[in-house]
C-alpha cells in the first residue's frame, strides 16, 4: 500500500518518545480540541503512569496528508529491550530520539543495533532542545560517530535529521531555523521511510510479533500483515515453529487507530493488526492462508540474564493479605505472562513450590511481581543471580555498557566501587560542569551498584547502562558486607525494643509492624548477623514510665521498596512479598537451623 508507513520510535529511557507521540496525535486532530489532555496517553497501564516509563510497546496510528502512519511506541529502559526487539518487525522505519542535551546513551546503541539489524530505514530526532544544557551540534556528531561504529549502511548513515521540542510539539530540519510544528516531521516520515512491501495478490500471510488477550475472544495476535489481505470468516492455519499447522478460523480483523482498535471488514498488505480468533497463536507464528507457505521469519530475541526463584509464600504470616497462594496459582500466572513476554522464561526446579524465572533485569522481573501483588498473589522471591553461560568449556557473563555522571568531588569514590566490581573504565571526560565515565562492567556488579553510587554521592549521579555482550567471568565481586538484625520470635515491633536497639544498626520497620522468628529486621552495624527481639514491651510499673516511653523519638526506619529489597538480599534471604507488605527474611527461620546449615551440617527436623 503507496499511502502507508510503519514507524518505530526508539530511544534510551527518558528521551521523550512517549511525549513526542502525543503530540502526533494532537496536531493530527486525534482528540477534539475541548478533551483533557493527560501528557503520555500510550503509557496507558497503572505502573507506567506510576513509575513515568513505558513498559510495553504499543500500537497507534494518525493519518497525515491522506497516508496512514502506523506508530509503534516502544520501551527505553534496558530491562524492556526485549518488547522493542519483538516489535521491530513490525516497522519499515525508525525514528531515533536522542535527548539533545544528554546525547546517546547506552540503550540508544543498543535498539540502534537492532533496527539496523533489521535494516529499517532511519530518522534522527535530536529532541528536547529547549533544555538550556541542549548541545545540538555535538549530539548528532555524537550520533552519526555512532551509526559509524555500528557500522550503519550509507543510507542509514545520511539518514534525514530533525530538531524538535517534543513537549510543545515543535520541529524543524534546519538547526538554525525557525520553529514550526511537527509538519517537518510527518513529511519526512512520509519521503524517508518506504511504504510497506509485500505481494497484494498473493495469499494471506502475517508474523506473530505481539499478542493480546481478553476473555472474550481469549488470545490475539498482532502484526504486520506480508502478503494478501486478512478479513473476517477466512480459514487460515497457524505455522507453529515445531512444523506444526493448526487450521482455525479468523473471526475478527481489528486495526490500530488513534488510542484504540478499530473493527475493519477487510485489512490489506503492509498495515498493521490484531487477529482474533486464534486463541492458540504464539509470538513467533506465522499465520498464513496456505498451509504450505514459507513461515514469515522470527528474529530470536536476546536471552535473558538475570534469574530468580519465585516461591509459594510459606512464612509465619502467609496467607493473612493474599487471594492467591498456592503453586498451582503462581505456575498458571506465570505461564501466562511468558505468552505475552518472549523475554521472560519460566523453568521448574526440584521444589514444586518454586519456579526458576528468567528476566532481562531486575526491573523486567520486579515489575511482574509488581503486578502479581496487585492481583492478589502472594510469593516468595531469592536473590536475584546473573545467568552464566559456557562456551566451549568457558565460563562467560553478560556485561553492561554503564554511564555515570557525577559532580567532580565524587569522582574518586564512584572510580573504586566500580573497580572493586571489576568494572573496566572507557573513558572520563568533563561534561557540563561533571565528570562523565564510561565503564563495561559485568551485570553480576550493577546489581546493587546504583544504590552504593547514590549513597556515594549523596543521590546526585546518574547511572544508565545497557546489555553489551558477554565476556569471560570476571571473578568475585563483593558481596553486602553488613550483617542483619534477625527477629527472634513472632510479635509485633515495640517502640521500647526498638528504641533500646538503635546502635545495634538500621531498623527496616516502624512500631507496631507484625514480625516472625527468622523475620530480617534491620541492617546491623557489624559484619556478622545478630537475632534480637524487636517485640520487647518495657514492664509497665507506673503511669509515669508509659507516658516516658510515649515520648521516646526513634528514627524513621528505612523502609525497602521491591527493588531495593531484592538486591539487599543475600543468599540464604528472601524476599516475602504481598499485596500489602514487602517482608526480608532468612530462608531457615529458626536460628540452630542457619547454625548447622552454615557448619555444613543436614538439616534437622
Ligand atoms: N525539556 C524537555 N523535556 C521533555 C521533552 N519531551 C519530553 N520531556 C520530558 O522527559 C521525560 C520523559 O518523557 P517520556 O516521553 O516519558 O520519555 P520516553 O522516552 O517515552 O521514556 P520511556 O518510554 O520510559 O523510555 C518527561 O518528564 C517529559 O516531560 C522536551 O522536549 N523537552
Ligand atoms: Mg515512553
Amino acid at each position: 500500500m503507496k499511502n502507508l508507513r510503519n514507524i518505530a520510535i526508539i530511544a534510551h529511557v527518558d528521551h521523550g518518545k512517549t511525549t513526542l507521540v502525543d503530540h502526533m496525535l494532537r496536531q493530527t486532530g486525534v482528540f477534539r480540541s475541548n478533551e483533557a489532555l493527560k501528557d503520555c496517553v500510550m503509557d496507558s497501564n497503572d505502573l507506567e503512569r506510576e513509575r513515568g516509563i513505558t513498559i510495553l510497546a504499543k500500537n497507534t496510528s494518525v493519518t497525515w496528508r491522506d497516508t496512514k502512519i502506523n506508530i509503534i511506541d516502544t520501551p527505553g529502559h534496558h530491562d524492556f529491550g526485549g518488547e522493542v526487539e519483538r516489535v521491530l518487525a513490525m516497522a519499515d522505519g525508525a525514528l531515533v530520539l536522542v535527548d539533545g542535551a544528554d546525547g546517546p546513551m547506552p540503550q540508544t546503541r543498543y535498539v540502534l543495533q537492532k533496527a539496523l539489524a533489521s535494516g529499517l530505514e532511519l530518522i534522527l530526532v535530536i529532541n528536547k532542545l529547549d533544555r538550556p544544557e541542549a548541545r545540538p551540534v555535538e549530539v548528532l556528531d555524537e550520533l552519526q560517530y555512532l551509526l559509524l561504529e555500528l557500522e550503519a549502511h550509507d543510507r542509514q548513515l545520511h539518514a534525514p535529521v530533525v530538531y524538535a521540542i517534543g513537549r510543545s510539539g515543535k520541529a524543524k530540519i534546519n538547526a538554525d531555523g525557525e520553529w514550526g510544528d511537527l509538519t517537518c516531521l510527518f513529511d519526512t516520515i512520509l519521503e524517508h521511510v518506504p511504504a510497506p512491501g509485500g505481494d497484494e495478490n498473493s495469499p494471506f500471510l502475517m508474523g506473530v510479533s505481539s499478542l493480546d488477550y481478553n476473555d472474550y475472544v481469549g488470545r490475539m495476535a498482532i502484526g504486520k500483515v506480508s502478503a494478501g489481505k486478512a478479513e473476517p470468516d477466512m480459514e487460515v492455519f497457524l505455522l507453529k515453529h515445531d512444523g506444526k499447522r493448526i487450521p482455525g478460523k479468523i473471526v475478527k480483523v481489528e486495526t490500530f487507530s488513534n488510542l484504540g482498535r478499530t473493527m475493519v471488514p477487510s485489512v490489506g498488505t503492509g498495515d498493521i493488526c490484531c487477529i482474533a480468533g486464534l486463541p492458540d497463536c504464539d509470538l513467533g507464528d506465522t499465520i498464513s492462508l496456505s498451509r504450505s507457505a514459507e513461515p514469515v521469519p522470527f528474529t530470536a530475541i536476546d536471552a535473558p540474564t538475570v534469574a530468580m526463584n519465585f516461591i509459594v509464600n510459606d512464612s509465619p504470616l502467609s496467607g493473612k493479605d493474599g487471594e492467591f497462594l498456592t503453586s498451582n496459582f503462581l505456575r498458571d500466572r506465570l505461564m501466562r505472562e511468558t505468552l505475552s513476554d518472549p523475554a521472560l522464561l519460566v523453568e521448574p526446579t526440584e521444589s514444586p513450590d518454586s519456579l526458576r524465572v528468567k528476566g532481562r533485569g531486575l526491573l523486567h522481573l520486579s515489575i511482574l511481581i509488581e503486578k502479581m501483588r496487585r492481583e492478589g498473589f502472594e510469593l516468595q522471591l531469592s536473590r536475584p543471580e546473573i545467568i552464566f553461560r559456557d562456551v566451549d568449556g568457558v565460563k562467560m557473563e553478560p556485561m553492561e555498557r554503564a554511564e555515570i555522571t557525577v559532580d567532580a568531588e565524587y569522582l574518586g569514590k564512584v572510580m573504586e566501587l566500580l573497580g572493586t566490581r571489576r568494572g573496566e573504565i572507557l573513558n572520563v571526560e568533563p561534561r557540563q560542569n561533571q565528570m562523565h565515565v564510561l565503564v563495561r562492567i559485568p551485570t553480576r556488579a550493577l546489581i546493587g551498584l546504583h544504590g552504593r553510587i547514590l549513597s556515594a554521592t549523596r543521590g546526585t549521579a546518574v547511572l544508565t547502562s545497557a546489555l553489551d555482550g558477554f565476556a569471560e567471568f570476571k571473578g568475585e565481586i563483593p558481596d553486602r558486607l553488613a550483617g542483619v538484625i534477625v527477629q527472634q520470635e513472632i510479635g509485633e515491633a515495640a517502640t521500647y525494643a526498638l528504641d533500646n536497639l538503635k546502635t545495634r544498626g538500621t531498623f527496616f520497620l516502624a512500631p507496631g509492624t507484625p514480625v516472625y522468628e527468622g523475620m530480617v529486621v534491620g541492617e546491623h552495624v557489624h559484619e556478622r548477623d545478630i537475632v534480637v527481639n524487636v517485640g520487647r514491651k518495657k514492664k509497665l510499673t507506673n503511669m509515669r514510665s508509659s507516658t516516658a516511653d510515649a515520648m521516646i523519638v526513634l528514627s524513621q526506619p528505612k523502609i525497602l521498596s521491591l527493588e531495593e529489597a531484592l538486591e539487599y538480599i543475600k543468599g540464604d534471604e528472601l524476599v516475602e512479598v504481598t499485596p500489602k507488605v514487602i517482608r526480608l527474611r532468612k530462608k531457615l527461620l529458626k536460628e540452630h537451623q542457619r547454625k548447622r546449615a552454615e557448619q555444613g551440617l543436614p538439616a534437622r527436623a
